[in-house]
């Protein structure tokens, strides 16, 4: 099988600099070589251009970066979408996690129906009414369900990229009042880390992939570095106590490597500025390489 690794700069989704170097960070953690000694054939795409916070203004608080955001998201779609169609899976390294609109919205394109697994330690469940924030990183999941502004929801030309019956948000320990009303009301499955902490990271991803996979033709893997515990993960933007730890972030990730329905993934809000040297970046090369299919013990 084939990997197709598309960098994406993109730091205009929330107020932190550095999440930008994000790429380059994951690279530097050996990405290519390891995905490459678990069989694969690797082609790194590079970066998609992204304009600088500098060079723009911002023009609605309360959707920052609207417009550069919208045309970022065009050109991922794109891309991922002919990733997609050559047969490859794309992995989109980030950047901030308002780049998951363009990456769902090409996987959308190139498959009928798609699932998603969002961890994250946050809802990214907000719109331009209930954002305390206005940073669109906070809106992906949102949007990719068809709630928010069009300029989000309606990227590629299409709206919604999924359905919420596939959709399961994992690790989520940071809610925001509206979106919180948001997540009810629209239908997706939330695991929390109260949920986690009482049945167990084991049995909540086999409920997750069982939701996520049912009906579709491949399952979007979305994986916010801050879904894990900061002692693990520092190197993020907006860090929450509480998360994933390392075993369990592994095992979820092994869990899904077994199911075999993984079609596409975003690696996201790797912050090398505020990181421990490398090792928000190496972790998660680690999770990739398990949602992969890399084994502790390998088959002989
Ligand atoms: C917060 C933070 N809910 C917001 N969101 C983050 O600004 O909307 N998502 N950090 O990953
Ligand atoms: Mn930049
Ligand atoms: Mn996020
Ligand atoms: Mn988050």
């Amino acid at each position: 099988a084939r990997i197709e690794v598309l960098g994406v700069p993109l730091d205009l989704g929330q107020g932190r600099r550095g999440v930008d170097m994000g790429p380059s960070a994951i690279r530097y953690a050996g990405l290519q070589d390891r995905v490459r000694a678990l069989g694969f054939e690797v082609q790194d795409l590079g970066n998609v251009p992204v304009p600088e916070p500098e060079a723009k203004e911002i023009q609605d608080p309360k959707l920052k970066y609207l417009p550069e955001i919208e045309r970022v998201s065009e050109e991922i779609a794109a891309r991922v979408s002919e990733v997609l169609k050559r047969g490859s899976m794309p992995v989109i390294l980030g950047g901030d996690h308002s780049l998951a609109i363009g990456s769902l919205a090409g996987v959308a394109l190139a498959k009928a129906r798609v699932g998603v697994i969002w961890f994250d330690a946050h809802g990214d469940m907000n719109t331009q009414e209930t954002t305390p924030s206005g940073n669109i990183h906070g809106m992906p999941l949102a949007a990719s369900l068809g709630i928010g502004h069009p300029g989000l929801t309606r990227v590629a030309g299409f709206a919604p990229k999924v359905r919420p019956e596939n959709v399961v948000l994992v690790g989520a320990r940071s809610i925001d009042e509206g979106e919180a009303r948001l997540i009810r009301e629209s239908g997706l499955r939330v695991f929390t880390m109260h949920e986690i902490d009482r049945q167990g990271i084991g049995a909540v991803m086999e409920e997750a992939i069982r939701i996520a996979s049912q009906g579709v033709d491949g399952v979007h893997l979305s994986l916010d570095l801050d879904a894990l515990d900061p002692m693990t993960a520092p190197g993020v933007g907006t860090p929450v106590r509480g998360g994933i730890t390392y075993r369990e972030g592994h095992l979820a990730m092994e869990l899904l490597a077994e199911a075999g329905v993984l079609c596409s993934v975003d690696v996201v809000e790797v912050n090398p500025i505020l990181d421990v040297a490398n090792r928000t970046a190496e972790m998660a090369v680690d999770l990739l390489c398990s949602a992969l299919g890399k084994k502790i013990l390998p088959d002989s």
